[in-house]
């Protein structure tokens, strides 16, 4: 039997506090969001091409106000390409933003191409942030949840590593101002989490990404749904990772073949599905099985033609 209680079908009802994580240092980078606002021309906000939706933080909607935004889909080598595209046209049409369409852009780019995404970022600067008070030139703020790649870009922007970068959350601790040689002023900041996740698949999509810490989290029930979602949506690409002749008809039953064919033999012959689900859940935040996304836009959403 899998997991510490986590039933076969219990896994959207995972208790939601599993998910909760708020460290003291996003309550000061709220505040330092909020004050630097206002003399700001352009917000970055960045998302997880692998779930748009449960990477963007309302309470970064709040405190951006009426500012030009500016929605980078990072790690898109790693999101399904056509489900990136849908959502790049979703993101640009005013019906998914309380801004007017024109004050809203959409880009999605990789760490695989800096060239290309140094010179889209500069082409939507130039586009959305009109420097203001007397300045030469424009600000830009990045912010968005951890762990998405915000210091990843801010380094790719400057060409040079300015800012600490790593594989898990909360890396960046305070704000971070960087004058670029093209003019721009770049600020860094922390990943900010929101206190209640209610929402309980956004939250387990967030824990499968890593933009939770370890610690804070059900990993078993995040591996879980990562086995459901997977075996429903991308069954190929797991029967491939996995070297499996036949599919298993369920999440646990993924997680136990894993554990069979991965070492995962306790003594006695019991399957060691802890292991598992760490294999599954790094595999997941790696890549390896693929180009997966977890979310789509929604499906009442008109996109452009
Ligand atoms: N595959 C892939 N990995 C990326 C990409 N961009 C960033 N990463 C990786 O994502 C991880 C997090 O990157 P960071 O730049 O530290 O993320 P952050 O948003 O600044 O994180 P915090 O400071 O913790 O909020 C690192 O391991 C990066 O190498 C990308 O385009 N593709
Ligand atoms: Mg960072």
């Amino acid at each position: 039997m899998f997991g510490v209680g986590v039933a076969r079908d219990s896994v959207l009802q995972a208790p939601v506090v599993s998910t909760q994580w708020f460290p003291g240092h996003m309550t000061k980078a709220r505040r330092a969001i909020a004050e630097a606002m206002p003399s700001q021309d352009v917000v970055i906000e960045v998302l997880d091409a692998r779930m748009p939706q449960a990477s963007a933080n309302p309470l970064l909607t709040e405190l951006r106000g009426q500012k030009p935004c500016l929605k980078v889909l990072s790690k898109s080598d790693l999101a399904d390409p056509d489900v990136t595209q849908r959502w790049l046209r979703y993101f640009e049409h005013a019906e998914s933003s309380s801004l007017p369409a024109s004050q809203v852009r959409a880009i999605a780019i990789t760490t695989q191409k800096p060239a290309e995404t140094r010179a889209r970022i500069a082409e939507m600067c130039a586009l959305l942030a009109k420097p203001t008070r007397g300045r030469k030139t424009a600000r830009a703020m990045i912010v968005g949840i951890p762990n998405v790649g915000k210091s990843t870009l801010v380094n790719t922007l400057a060409q040079r590593k300015i800012t600490q970068v790593g594989d898990k959350p909360a890396v960046t601790k305070a704000q971070q101002v960087v004058h670029l040689t093209t003019g721009l002023t770049l600020s860094d900041n922390p990943g900010l989490l929101w206190p209640n996740i209610e929402d309980p698949r956004e939250g387990l999509c967030l824990a499968l990404g890593g933009a939770i810490a370890d610690t804070a989290i059900d990993y078993e029930a995040a591996a879980q749904f990562g086995a459901d979602y997977l075996l429903k949506s991308y069954p190929h690409l797991v029967q491939s990772r996995y070297k499996l002749e036949a599919l298993p008809s369920d999440a646990v039953g993924l997680l136990e073949e894993i554990a069979r064919r991965r070492g995962g033999l306790r003594a006695g012959g019991r399957l060691d599905t802890h292991k598992a689900a760490d294999i599954l859940v790094h595999d997941f935040r790696a890549g390896a099985l693929g180009r997966v996304s977890l979310e789509h836009p929604p499906s009442h959403a008109r996109e452009g033609v």
